[in-house]
């Protein structure tokens, strides 16, 4: 006959742990996970009288913008409609325990290849301000980009008086390349 041991229910020093450990952090999680999603399709662009097809996020150039706050989860899915081989790169986003999701195609990743898609997976540590993405494959990175904004934690002050507005501006670099050509 074999003998049959019943869990023992918890110590009282268990449940006296739990009440202490609950009664000390009662806020909940303020950070949250925000989930975007990138579709990279070709698209005619006109800037500066010109018009032409280039690859874009979500057909605008420059692409969407990414606003977090400071310890938010990223979840962002890229989905590449084009030719070319995408990856994305999350420039100065530090990839703690995250490092795949950093982007740099043939470093940290495969290119998602035409027809693909992947999920990019990270959190935002400790840091806060203005960075920007941006394509990390061939010369993609002319068109494939926009701001990445972090705002600080919910109740967190800025290090300065709050600003009336904010606009983002970027800078980028557009070339017509007949002219480009011609002049060689
Ligand atoms: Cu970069």
């Amino acid at each position: 006959m074999g003998v049959y041991l019943l869990p023992s229910p918890p110590s009282l020093a268990v449940v006296f742990i739990s009440f202490v450990t609950l009664s000390v952090h009662p806020e909940p999680e303020l950070a949250i996970t925000r989930h975007y999603k990138f579709d990279v399709t070709l698209q005619d662009v006109t800037r500066l009288c010109k018009t032409r097809s280039m690859v874009t996020v979500n057909g605008k150039f420059p692409g969407p913008r990414i606003v977090a706050r400071e310890g938010d989860r990223l979840l962002i899915k890229v989905v590449n409609h084009v030719q070319n081989n995408i990856s994305i790169h999350w420039h100065g986003i530090r990839q703690l325990r995250s490092g795949w999701a950093d982007g740099t195609a043939y470093i940290t990743q495969c290119p998602i290849q035409t027809g693909q898609s992947y999920v990019y997976n990270y959190t935002i540590l400790g840091q806060r301000g203005t960075l920007w993405w941006h394509a990390h494959i061939s010369w993609l990175r002319s068109t494939l980009y926009g701001p990445l904004i972090i705002l600080p934690k919910l109740g967190t002050p800025y290090p300065f008086p709050k600003p009336h507005r904010e606009v983002p501006i970027i800078f980028g670099n557009l070339i017509h390349y007949k002219k480009a050509i011609k002049l060689l």
